[in-house]
């Protein structure tokens, strides 16, 4: 590699539970097996290029304050290509074997489409060479169809056809290159795809169209030969104030009116979930429920704050629970655990960027052990089987095979005369044994 940007700072390696250094993992040991499988596998780390290398640390108060020395240039191509460097650089060292991008952090936008796409070839060839030498793998990309003020009114869910056409062409691009980069999966994330007043808004047009969007993507990625999943990330508003891709049963609903479901899986993450009104374990359960648990953006929000602070997850009741779900339903197949999180505006310098991956990789490798410790124990598994039993032989079984009535169920309960033996919910006891694992 060319011109180092992190010459100080050397591979993170793992030193177990209890290092001083805090440029090494505690948790985090890629070839150490958890239920048969190493850590690398299960986990599937991600970096993101748009927080990680493009993030400044501005707000709506006050300009950038993050030390990102690759930001410095005049935004050229040549920039971009270095910032590639650095990019695979920073996800080298930390040891995260994915990256995900959106088409313009990697790329500058150009005045017209030919020009962004152009830039866009230029940079994505240093990323394919980049990636063979370092081995690390795209998870996915995405196109950014929010940013530029062509988008104010959306982008498929735009009043004009001519903004919809642009986001196509933008989508079909940013397909090609995650074809070309072997990337795993393609998501969308709906940035605008939403409203702010009804007023000025044909909702059932607006939603018809974002199908038909979804249909054109699927059939060109048929032409293309892209054999990953689609992914739809859900998340209830901003920057809209409601958005259609609200949360994991709004957008498996749409998936099915619209004929879309077999091509999707959805992109479920911490920070639009809680927007939503939802846990975590609650989205991934109920995407999971429809066969379609994909993958995972990993963060976490502030429950005293109202918006996406996308703040690395470091919570370890939510990686063990994020994991103990992840693990009943299988593991990830094309997915991953993508750290779509950003370091705090006062975390300003560049060793900021290596202590928060090296938490959230912590805080999800002890997730992932607490959550086989959990399997391996059984009570929580038995415990909810056991609450199920009556489904399991007689009248219980007779309904899950879908051969009662109405008349069937009224005969059991005349023959019953009353439910006299319902059991205790143990919400807090269960609570306390899930406790003893953390
Ligand atoms: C925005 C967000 C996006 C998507 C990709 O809240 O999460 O960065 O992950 O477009
Ligand atoms: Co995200």
């Amino acid at each position: 590699m060319s011109k180092q940007y992190f010459p100080k700072i050397g591979n993170i390696q793992f030193e177990g539970p209890g290092t001083k250094n805090p440029l090494a993992f505690q948790h985090y040991n890629p070839g150490e097996l958890v239920e048969g499988k190493s850590m690398k596998e299960h986990l599937r780390f991600a970096v993101v290029y748009w927080h990680t290398m493009r993030g400044t640390g501005g707000d709506m108060f006050g300009w950038g304050t993050a030390e990102r020395p690759w930001n410095a240039g005049e935004g050229t191509v040549k920039d971009a290509v270095a910032r590639a460097h650095a990019m695979f650089e920073f996800t080298s060292k930390v040891g995260a074997p994915y990256y995900c991008w959106h088409d313009r952090d990697v790329a500058p936008h150009g005045k017209t489409l030919t020009e962004s796409n152009k830039n866009f070839d230029a940079v994505g060839k240093e990323l394919k060479k980049l990636q063979k030498d370092t081995g690390i793998k795209l998870l996915w990309g995405t196109a950014q169809n929010f940013v530029h003020p062509r988008y104010m009114h959306g982008a498929a869910t735009s009043c004009s056809a001519d903004v919809f056409c642009y986001a196509a062409a933008q989508v079909k691009k940013a397909m090609e290159w995650t074809h070309e980069l072997g990337g795993e999966g393609y998501t969308f994330w709906g940035g605008r795809e939403g409203y702010s007043t009804l007023l000025n808004t044909d909702l059932p047009r607006e939603m018809d169209h974002l199908a038909e969007f979804m249909h054109m993507a699927v059939d060109y990625k048929k032409k293309l030969g892209f054999a990953g999943p689609f992914y739809i990330e859900p998340k209830p508003k901003e920057p809209t104030k409601h958005q259609y891709d609200s949360d994991a049963a709004a957008c498996l609903n749409f998936l099915r009116e619209y004929g879309l479901l077999e091509h999707f899986k959805l992109n479920i993450e911490t920070n639009h979930a809680t927007l939503a009104g939802h846990s975590m374990q609650h989205e991934l359960e109920v995407a999971a429920a429809a066969g379609a648990l994909g993958s995972i953006d990993a963060n976490m929000g502030d429950m005293l704050l109202g918006w996406d602070t996308d703040q690395f997850p470091t919570d370890l009741y939510l990686t063990s629970q994020v994991m103990l779900t992840v693990l009943k339903h299988g593991g990830f197949t094309t997915g991953g655990t993508n750290f779509d999180a950003k370091v705090r505006r006062e975390s300003h310098t560049l060793e900021d960027l290596f202590y928060a991956h090296i938490a959230g990789m912590d805080a999800f490798a002890r997730g992932l052990k607490i959550a086989a410790k959990v399997r391996a124990d059984g009570r929580l598994a038995d415990f909810v089987k056991t609450r199920y039993r009556s489904w399991d032989s007689g009248i219980g079984a007779k309904i899950e095979a879908g051969k009662a009535t109405f008349a069937d169920c009224e005969r059991h309960a005349l023959k019953i005369g009353e439910v006299t033996d319902l059991e205790s919910g143990r919400q807090e006891r269960l609570e306390a044994l899930f406790n003893e694992f953390i």
